[in-house]
């Protein structure tokens, strides 16, 4: 159905993107992609790069006089830091970062080589197509949004209902429901900050309003439950994911975990409980889908770890390079993106992909099914 490529380096000219597979039809808004990509850059605890950049976005094809028609979306957003070609060489690896595993691979031998296609920059381009995918899921009425859950080993006392949190979200530096927790996290996050050292954490990420009936079983590949830690696994350093409450329910037995089934009339088949995160049989039950991603600390230190020379081979502390402190907030919002990509692309499968008209028809239909069942 949805077919992504991106491109671009860190201090290159632009970064790029081409999607293909949306349908025709869809209002495309520049501003709100624009939103988006503002939403990214200005959480507490990023570096200075994001004051060089405003990122915004120029679509070059497949969105005329404000609507889709049918072709590729092809969009760019410049970098004001153009600076790739006087770049100086760097010769001793981060630890974590992919710097090592980069120049054995592709043979090169000047880090910067590597990490200028490594660098987190490149999920700008992911937010940007998941505004995309955003409005077209508003039309069927899905909503994403995600929210900080821990920033190191401070976390959120109370975990909310998905509608809770968000009307707690406003007007916040760390995108955290808990504004008590924020505020240690801020201070935190300065600490760290003042000792050279980096932070990570964990983020939920939520779609409500999802249809019953999204992924398959029929094929590993088609399992929601895959596709979706897959694609949130591709987001630099996010180590783990979790399905609704997975790591809890493997410690407890069956009966407390399972989300028994009613049915009324109106409502049609319905649960109490989520714990499964809106998926079971990799599959959407109708429920939000709540997912939680644990993120490894930024892998750049201002007080580097032991490393080699990779010219030399003697041991040389790793390279200091402009970085963040703690990008989990914006981590975040790439997720959303990143799930809004996944589910678009699982609407497109379920309901045609041609025109956005073809899609709401196949979708009321399935409605009505679901009611006449
Ligand atoms: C980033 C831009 C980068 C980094 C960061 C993410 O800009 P620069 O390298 O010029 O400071 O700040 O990348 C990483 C943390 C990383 O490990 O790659 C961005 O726009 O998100």
């Amino acid at each position: 159905m949805l077919r992504l490529l991106t491109a671009g380096e860190s201090h290159g000219e632009a970064l790029v993107a081409i999607l293909e597979g949306m349908p025709s039809n869809l209002r495309i808004s520049t501003d709100f992609i624009n939103q988006e990509l503002k939403r990214r850059q200005h959480f507490f605890g990023r570096g200075k790069r994001q004051e060089i950049e405003q990122d915004t976005v120029k679509i070059l094809s497949g969105v005329i006089k404000g609507r889709t028609a049918g072709g590729p979306i092809s969009l760019i957003i410049k970098n004001r830091d153009f600076s790739i070609d006087k770049l100086p060489s760097l010769s001793s690896p981060r630890p974590g970062h992919a710097d090592l595993t980069g120049v054995l691979k592709y043979n090169l031998k000047d880090i910067g080589l590597v990490l200028e296609r490594s660098s987190a920059r490149e999920t700008a381009t992911r937010v940007a197509i998941g505004a995309i995918c955003k409005e077209l899921l508003l039309n069927f009425g899905v909503e994403i949004f995600s929210y900080v859950l821990a920033i190191g080993k401070i976390e959120v006392s109370k975990i909310e209902t998905p509608d809770k949190i968000r009307a707690l979200l406003r007007n916040s530096l760390l995108n955290c429901p808990d504004k008590k927790k924020e505020q240690k996290m801020l201070g935190l996050i300065e600490n760290i900050r003042a000792r050279g050292d980096t932070l990570g954490g964990c983020f939920g990420v939520v779609a409500k309003g999802v249809c019953v009936g999204l992924g398959s079983f029929s094929q590993p590949d088609r399992r929601l439950s895959a596709r979706l830690p897959g694609a949130l696994m591709s987001i630099p350093a996010i180590k783990a994911v979790e399905i609704g409450n997975g790591i809890s329910s493997s410690k407890n037995i069956g009966s407390n975990v399972h989300d028994e089934i009613f049915y009324t009339k109106q409502k049609g088949f319905f649960r109490k409980t989520n714990h499964s995160g809106g998926i079971e049989g990799g599959i959407t039950t109708g429920e939000p889908i709540v997912l939680r991603c644990y993120m490894k600390p930024i892998s750049t230190l201002m007080k580097p770890l032991i490393s080699v020379d990779i010219i030399t081979k003697k041991p040389k502390r790793a390279e200091i390079i402009r970085s963040d402190v703690c990008a989990v907030p914006s981590a975040g919002i790439v997720a959303e993106a990143v799930v809004s990509y996944i589910l678009a692309d699982a609407y497109l499968e379920k309901f045609g992909s041609d025109s956005l008209e073809e899609m709401k028809r196949n979708f009321k239909g399935y409605l009505r099914q679901l009611k006449n069942f």
